[in-house]
């Protein structure tokens, strides 16, 4: 089939994804008007051919592999490009890896493929050695093991996580090459764990508590304040993650989880919550994590993300091996709620078409949109703008920097635009 060169799936998956997409819609459409087959570029072409239909291909004749061992399930060797990008040069200490977002599929990221940032590296926790204290304003501080916390009535939510990074390179010039480089830095998954405000009913927070300290046991310590609110409303001890208990690297045995805030709050490794009556002021909401702004004053406490969309296929890197018709696909998250519409334009935001929903939407998870689309092999702009519930639309790039000027790293979540040459070549350019 098309996948016939997993040397060059290895090195652009993402090209070799959206052949592999050719070939699904050709096969769906048998020799209907979506164009000719492409023929394998394998040197054994022959062999290749052999194997198609009406031949019975070669790994029908014996029997096929055995279980592994360990029994723990990996991707085909075919899909082995499909991998968590680690950071282009090697750093004394390991701070993010960004997930393949262009070699995904749906609204869920598997576990392998979340993305990770750490502060302090990953610590190696053993569950049984593990508490979460609760202390401070409380009636009764609790020091709970991992049983203790999991005796708790406990729920399963999907939603998304953005690191307030994400982008950040974009503020000054189009740095990143594919959706990878550049939005990479948002996941989602479905999350399990016992909601925080069963632990703070337990705990008795007293009426002057307004504010919690959340501490992670890693050698960053990283700490950050909550406002009761939150803590109270949505916020979850999470111990699950798509079924199975957390990675090491997304913080087992227990994280923080705060939706749609920005993903730092998150404090994975939990080991601490101090309840108090003002925000603690921490390096991670001071000299971090704060907006520089034109006028020389700071944003602090900037938690929810605001709305955020990025076309995937096609997106930067990969490569329209036909005109025709192309399915335009990607994702839409806010931390305000649901997505409420996501437009696509094709000619660098002059005019707009609403995209299709792939529905249940849930309220700040990722949300998949799709368009169909007719290439006629000219040069185009790919944009996707999103809009949430409350009203809110995404940003241009100039419509952002006019507000938020180009002092500060975090919250960079302007419309993305994609060049199509006319070679089909996808590029990242800022329109
Ligand atoms: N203890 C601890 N919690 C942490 C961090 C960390 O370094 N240490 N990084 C934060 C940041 S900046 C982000 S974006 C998210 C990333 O979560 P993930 O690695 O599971 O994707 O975790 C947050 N929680
Ligand atoms: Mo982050």
């Amino acid at each position: 089939m098309a996948r016939s060169d997993p040397q060059n799936h290895a090195a652009g998956g993402d090209v070799e994804a959206s052949g592999r997409r050719q070939f699904l819609k050709r096969s769906a459409f048998a020799s209907a008007a979506i164009g000719a087959a492409t023929l394998p570029t394998a040197a054994n072409a022959a062999d290749a051919a052999a194997n198609l239909p009406p031949n019975v291909p070669e790994w029908m004749k014996a029997q096929g592999a055995g279980f592994l061992n360990p029994p723990y399930g990996q991707p085909s060797p075919f899909e082995k490009g499909v991998v968590r990008k680690l950071p282009d040069a090697p750093a004394a200490f390991p701070s993010a890896t960004r997930t393949p977002l262009q070699n995904l599929f749906g609204t869920i990221t598997p576990n392998g493929l979340f993305f990770e940032r750490h502060h302090g590296g990953v610590p190696a926790i053993n569950p049984d050695a593990h508490r979460l204290m609760v202390h401070g304003l409380v009636d009764r501080p609790l020091l709970l093991s991992m049983n203790d916390l999991m005796r708790y009535p406990s729920v399963s939510r999907v939603h998304y996580l953005e690191c307030s990074g994400n982008s950040a390179a974009e503020w000054f010039r189009p740095a990143g090459k594919t959706a990878q480089d550049i939005h990479g830095l948002v996941s989602c998954a479905e999350w399990t764990g016992v909601p925080l405000s069963i632990i703070l009913d337990e705990a008795g927070v007293k009426p002057e508590g307004k504010w919690l300290l959340a501490e992670g046991a890693d050698a960053a310590a990283m700490t950050r304040s909550v406002p009761l609110d939150k803590a109270m409303n949505d916020a979850l001890l999470v111990y699950a993650q798509n079924g199975e208990m957390l990675r090491p690297e997304q913080g087992y045995p227990v994280r923080l989880f705060l939706p749609g805030f920005e993903g730092n709050m998150s404090i994975k490794w939990l080991r601490r919550i101090k309840v108090g009556t003002a925000p603690f002021h921490t390096r991670e909401e001071t000299s971090k994590y704060s907006d520089l702004m034109p006028d020389g004053s700071a944003r602090q406490f900037t938690f929810v993300m605001d709305a955020k969309s990025v076309i995937t296929t096609p997106s930067g890197g990969q490569k329209l091996l036909q005109q025709g018709f192309h399915e335009i696909s990607g994702i839409a998250w806010t931390g305000s709620g649901r997505i409420r519409a996501v437009d696509v334009s094709v000619d660098g935001g002059r005019t707009w078409r609403e995209a299709t929903l792939q529905g249940p939407v849930q309220s700040m998870a990722l949300t998949r949109f799709r368009l169909p689309w007719r290439w006629n092999g000219e040069p185009a702009i790919l944009q996707s703008r999103a809009t949430d519930e409350t009203g809110y639309t995404q940003p241009t790039r100039s419509q952002l920097i006019a507000v938020r000027g180009q002092n500060s790293l975090y919250h960079y979540n302007a419309i993305q635009s994609w060049r199509v040459a006319a070679g089909g070549e996808v590029t990242n350019v800022h329109a």
